[in-house]
């Protein structure tokens, strides 16, 4: 018995290979791109795991994905591997149009042809509701994208429940929303918080100057939960007696990047004053912590995300246990360390 999980270089495939190991006693087959990074290097995953096997597979490549598909024969594909951020998507818009879309055609297709038993998940996105109508979103709030990223994933959306209808398959994608780790890529607002105020704060321990942080639309609002939590949920959804429903996983509470940042200063410690325009100064310094740059503004954001969890929590008794600052308090701390 056996599962693929793309994506293993990202948090979400990393955390599901990671929960699949310790609660099923599957075959897991995590798959990355090839790039320069050797299949030896699955030791730095899960060291000396036996049931751990890691794969190169680019979902973008057809032949690739059926002659994995074929040769492991996998009873859950689960796909994480994806162009998943948001502000590059409009510089790569075929790239994310062709890696989150046509990627999961060739899964879909592939395993109609050769394990039309296999069950698939694909990574859904928040994102989808985009130019929101209502809040708290739940699954029946209209798809209303705002990115090429959250354009893209509103196809995989379609396209998944288009082979579920006509050939009967168990395949899904569940809307999640913001969730965050230890291993989230600095790219992403909340790392790129606590990874640079963790090293502003070693500076000022150590009376050395420091370049301000600097961040784009402070006011964007999000509903951010732990990656860990949001795992289990994706499971729970792949395991359900069928036919299959989709669920939103969120935290079910929202915060800005403003609040985001201040949160980590207070963990952080470090004693701040706001001037105008979002300038953070440090108060026994004056120097600046972090300031705004327009460079990082987007063609168009979502201004406000927030998840009703409430199908999720009574169909498939999942519920998010990590609280906002619980969150970030985990974040800078190992970012700190
Ligand atoms: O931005 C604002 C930015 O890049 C959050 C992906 O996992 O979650 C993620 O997408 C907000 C946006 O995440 C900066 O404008 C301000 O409003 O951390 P982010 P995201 O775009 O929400 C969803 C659910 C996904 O599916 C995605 O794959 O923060 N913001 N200043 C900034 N964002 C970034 N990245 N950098 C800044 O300096």
């Amino acid at each position: 018995m056996s599962v693929i999980v793309t994506g293993i270089n990202g948090q979400d495939g990393y955390y599901m290979c990671k929960y699949l190991l310790e609660h099923t006693s599957f075959m897991i087959y995590g798959t990355l791109r090839y790039r320069a990074t050797k299949l030896t290097n699955a030791k730095e995953y899960f060291p000396d795991n036996p049931r751990f096997t890691m794969l190169h597979l680019d979902i973008t490549d057809n032949v690739n994905v059926l002659n994995i598909i074929k040769k492991v024969k996998p009873q859950y594909f689960i796909n994480f591997a994806a162009q998943s951020f948001v502000g590059k998507s409009w510089d790569i818009p075929h790239v994310t149009w062709t890696t989150n879309t046509m990627g999961v055609i060739n899964i879909l297709d592939s395993l109609k042809t050769e394990c039309s038993h296999c069950r698939f998940y694909n990574a859904g996105t928040s994102e989808e509701f985009g130019d929101v109508l209502y809040s708290p979103q739940n699954e029946d709030h209209p798809l209303r994208p705002r990115s090429p990223y959250a354009a893209s994933k509103c196809a995989a959306r379609h396209i998944i429940r288009v082979y579920r209808e006509s050939y009967g398959m168990y395949a899904i994608q569940g809307w999640l929303f913001n969730h965050e780790s230890i291993r989230r890529g600095k790219d992403f607002v909340t790392r790129k918080i606590t990874s640079t105020i963790a090293s502003i704060k070693k500076n000022i321990e150590s009376g050395e100057r420091f370049e301000p942080l600097e961040l784009g639309n402070m006011n964007a609002k999000r509903d951010w939960g732990d990656a860990e939590d949001f795992i289990d949920g994706v499971w729970k959804m792949l395991n359900q007696d069928t036919p299959p429903s989709e669920y939103i996983l969120s935290s079910g509470t929202m915060y800005s990047v403003r609040d985001f940042l201040e949160e980590c200063l207070r963990v952080a410690d470090i004693q701040w004053s706001r001037c105008d325009n979002d300038v953070y100064v440090h108060t026994t310094t004056g120097e600046v912590i972090s300031r705004v740059n327009s460079d990082y503004y987007r063609l168009a954001d979502v201004n406000c995300l927030m998840g009703n969890n409430k199908k999720a929590r009574l169909e498939l008794d999942w519920t998010p246990k990590t609280d906002f600052s619980t969150l970030v308090r985990k974040m800078f701390e190992h970012d700190y360390l």
